[in-house]
């Protein structure tokens, strides 16, 4: 039965007793960060839509556009603090692994490219679409760290000269391995799967929250607007992530 009020007692103590959490989250919990959701307002850069962006072929065509907009978004979320929202599912997870020790499992599971989960203090966080600190390159395949805001070479290069990649997953390619199956294992056994700040439109990632629930899990929702999960969810929380997770601790 979804509950569309605001009731978090229910959930406030299924987060507190379960042992198996998993957690999925998308662009809207960042935006009280001042970083862009994807679909929100503030999510084109220069008319262009990130699907137009954020692909192999787009790359190809004008791989110094493509640079321009990750060092924009760079230069975003290095201006970028983690939010109420981060902190709390990070202080979450402590509260989870002290109450739980090894017998529990808190997982985190990313769609943000943008690293505030990690520096919220969140430890187990599995980022599916990967890292815009990382460049990869399409030379030799190195793949390295790079915080470089302005990027001084606009597209930059690898030492062996070729071009370098920002180290996210592009549509149409497919997500880390190592991450996806220790994502899909976290949401086959979760017994509650909190899903924050996603339009879960984006598969295989929007995926995981219909394994979770299949899989038995209680679902909760917690988005400001409507999302396609509302319906299978057991909570759906009409609110902003900063203002509903610190609720839930
Ligand atoms: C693949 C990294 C295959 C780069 C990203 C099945 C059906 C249909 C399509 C497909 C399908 N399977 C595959 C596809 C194609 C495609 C896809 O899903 N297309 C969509 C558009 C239909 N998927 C892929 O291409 C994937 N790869 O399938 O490969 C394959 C397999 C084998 C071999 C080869 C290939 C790869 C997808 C990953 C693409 N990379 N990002 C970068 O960041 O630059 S996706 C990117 O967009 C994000 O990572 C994220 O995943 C997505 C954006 O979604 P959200 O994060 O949810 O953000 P959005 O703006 O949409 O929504 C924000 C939400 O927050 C809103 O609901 C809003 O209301 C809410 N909100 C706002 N403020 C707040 C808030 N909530 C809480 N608090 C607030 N304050
Ligand atoms: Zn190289």
């Amino acid at each position: 039965m979804t509950q569309a009020f605001f009731d978090m007692t229910g959930l406030r103590q299924v987060v507190h007793t379960a042992n198996l959490i998993a957690v999925l989250t998308g662009a809207g919990i960042s935006a009280e960060s001042g970083v862009p959701t994807f679909r929100g307002t503030g999510g084109l850069w220069r008319n262009y839509s990130p699907e137009d962006l954020a692909t192999p072929e787009a790359f190809a065509r004008n791989p110094r556009l493509v640079w321009e907009w990750y060092d924009w978004r760079r230069g975003i979320i290095r201006q970028a603090q983690p939010n109420p929202g981060h902190l709390a599912l990070a202080a979450l997870e402590r509260l989870t692994v002290e109450r739980c020790g090894n017998g529990g499992s808190f997982t985190l599971i990313t769609q943000n490219v943008d690293g505030l989960h990690e520096r919220a203090g969140s430890q187990s966080v599995l980022k599916l679409h990967g890292d815009i600190w990382l460049v990869r390159c399409t030379g030799c395949g190195a793949v390295e760290r790079n915080e470089e805001v302005p990027l001084r070479e606009l597209p930059p290069r690898c030492g062996c000269g070729a071009l370098l990649r920002p180290g996210v997953v592009w549509f149409g390619e497919s997500l880390p391995s190592g991450e996806w199956e220790q994502a899909c294992e976290a949401s086959g056994h979760a017994q509650v799967m909190l899903v924050v700040g996603t339009s879960a439109l984006v598969y295989p990632a929007a995926g995981l929250a219909q394994l979770a629930r299949a899989a038995g899990a209680k679902l909760a929702v917690i988005n400001p607007d409507e999302t396609p999960l509302d319906s299978a969810a057991d909570w759906a929380v009409r609110g902003i992530a900063g203002e509903v997770l610190p609720q839930l601790l």
